[in-house]
This record gives structure tokens, sequence and C-alpha cells, in this order.
């Protein structure tokens, strides 16, 4: 079996030990650190949420595969991640009040890293008032929440809302992520932007500020 599906299969099975020895393999061998976060760690949790769908899986097997993939995850970081690169902006990020996936937002976190922006990570179930005390205190360019479940992405609405309320919302760009959202979610609630994965929220942020 070639190392990218047992890597694959490893995060399926949730094999975090055996996931870190076959990513350094990949490495090792010359297996770009972005083609083993497309093409085994981010489909192998595709296939986890396909299993739990089906029932075959429940959420302590998802929690299990999660930390495999992290596994997996910090080692390819330093790869993803350039040395050399300047600050260009500052985002505050998080997944929304309610919601505790946060793979999607530290893959997210990680390619903005990777891209020079500096990044205030406000973590998981993050209340409307935390973003709003970023962008007050932090002088934070950016705002980028991620909700993974149908339940939780109205809570965007309310951080935008909090954020006019408190009169900063025209100080920062807003954008937006997760499997459920789409860009006519965005427009709905007044999102600057939707992105679709982790490398199209770092050209929409640079859009935005204006930066490409
Ligand atoms: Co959850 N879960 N989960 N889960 N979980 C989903 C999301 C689900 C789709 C599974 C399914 O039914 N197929 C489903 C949601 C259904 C819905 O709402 N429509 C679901 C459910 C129901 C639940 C619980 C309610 C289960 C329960 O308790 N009964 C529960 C909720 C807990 C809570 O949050 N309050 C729950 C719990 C969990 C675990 C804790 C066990 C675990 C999370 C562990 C963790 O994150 N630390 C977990 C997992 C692992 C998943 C699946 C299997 C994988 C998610 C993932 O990490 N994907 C997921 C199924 C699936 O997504 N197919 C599922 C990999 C990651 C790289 O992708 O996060 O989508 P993703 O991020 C992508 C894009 O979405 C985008 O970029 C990334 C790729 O580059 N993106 C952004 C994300 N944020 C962005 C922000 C941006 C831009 C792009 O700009 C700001």
């Amino acid at each position: 079996m070639e190392t990218l599906e047992i890597i694959r299969k490893a995060i399926i099975e949730g094999q975090a030990k055996q996931v870190e020895q076959e990513v350094k393999t990949a490495l090792d061998n010359g297996i770009k650190a972005s083609q083993i976060l497309y093409e085994a760690l981010i489909p192998a949790m595709a296939e986890v949420g396909r299993l739990y769908e089906e029932g075959e899986y429940f959420v302590p097997e998802m929690l299990i595969s999660a930390r495999a993939m992290k596994a997996g995850l910090g080692l390819l970081k330093p790869f993803l991640i350039g040395s050399d690169v300047k600050p260009v902006g500052k985002v505050a990020i998080a997944t929304v009040q309610g919601d505790l996936h946060d793979i999607g937002k530290n893959l997210v976190s990680l390619m903005m890293e990777g891209a020079g922006f500096e990044i205030v990570d406000l973590g998981v179930n993050a209340e409307p008032e935390k973003f709003v005390n970023a962008v007050r205190d932090q002088q934070v360019n950016v705002v980028a929440m991620s909700a993974l479940l149908t339940t939780t992405m109205t809570r965007m609405k309310d951080t935008i809302h909090a954020l006019q309320e408190a009169g900063l919302r025209d100080k920062v760009k807003i954008i937006i992520g997760g499997a459920p959202i789409t860009q006519a979610f965005a427009d709905e609630i007044g999102a600057d932007g939707y992105a679709s994965d982790a490398s199209q929220a770092v050209t929409l942020t640079k859009r935005l500020l204006a930066l490409s």
C-alpha cells in the first residue's frame, strides 16, 4: 500500500502513532506537505464524516480520528508555514459559539500564518463578545469565523450584529467558512466573504485587504 493510502487508513482507524510515523516517512521520502494534507489527511476526515452519517461511526470514533488527523497536521505545520514572512495583517479567528470543531479552523489559521498574517486564535465555542473584544483591544483587520454545524452557523450573524452594536463593524473585514456555509449565507448575514477551504480563505483575505 502506498504511504498516502496508509496515512488515510490510519486516520480513519484513529491510529495517531501510526499516522505520525507514516507522515514522517512520507516527508523523508520527499512527498510534499501539501500533498500529504490534501491527498491523505483531508480525504480521511471526509471519509470519517461519511462513516458517521451512515451510522458505522459514532462520536468517539470521530474524536479518535480527529486526534490522529491532528497528530499528522502537527508534523506538517513547519512545512506549510514559511519562516521568512513578515506580518501583512492581523486575523482574529475562532469556531463560533456552540461549536467545538477546530480542525478546519486550525487549518485556515495555519495557511493564513503561512501567507504572513498574524493570528489571534480565539479557540472554539467563541461567543460574539470574544470577537468584539479582540477587534476592540487587539487591532485586528479581519474576523474569521468557522462553523461546522447547521445549528451553530447562525451564531455568525449574531457576531456580526454584536460588532455592529459595538460600532466596530466598519473597522474589520469579516470572512466565514465551514462545511454548511455558502456564499448565499455570507451575503444574507452581511459578511464580506465566504471561502470554501483554507487556501481560498487566504486568497479572499488578501483580496479584501487589497494585498493582491
Ligand atoms: Co462532528 N459533525 N459533531 N465532530 N464532525 C460533522 C461536522 C458532521 C457533518 C458529521 C456528519 O453528520 N456527517 C455533523 C454536522 C451535521 C450538520 O450540522 N449538518 C457533525 C455532528 C452532528 C456532530 C455532533 C452534533 C455529534 C453529536 O454529538 N451527536 C457533535 C457536535 C459537537 C459540537 O461542536 N458542539 C460533533 C462532534 C465532533 C467531534 C468532537 C467528535 C469531532 C471534532 C473534533 C475536533 O474538531 N477537534 C467531530 C468531527 C471530527 C467531525 C467530522 C467527521 C470531520 C470534521 C473535520 O475536522 N473535517 C465532520 C464530518 C465532515 O466534515 N465530513 C463532522 C476536516 C476539516 C479539514 O474540514 O472542518 O470542513 P472542515 O474545514 C474545511 C472547510 O470547511 C473550510 O476549510 C477546511 C478545509 O481547508 N473551512 C473554512 C472551515 N472553516 C473555515 C473558515 C473559513 C474558511 C474556510 O474562513 C473563516
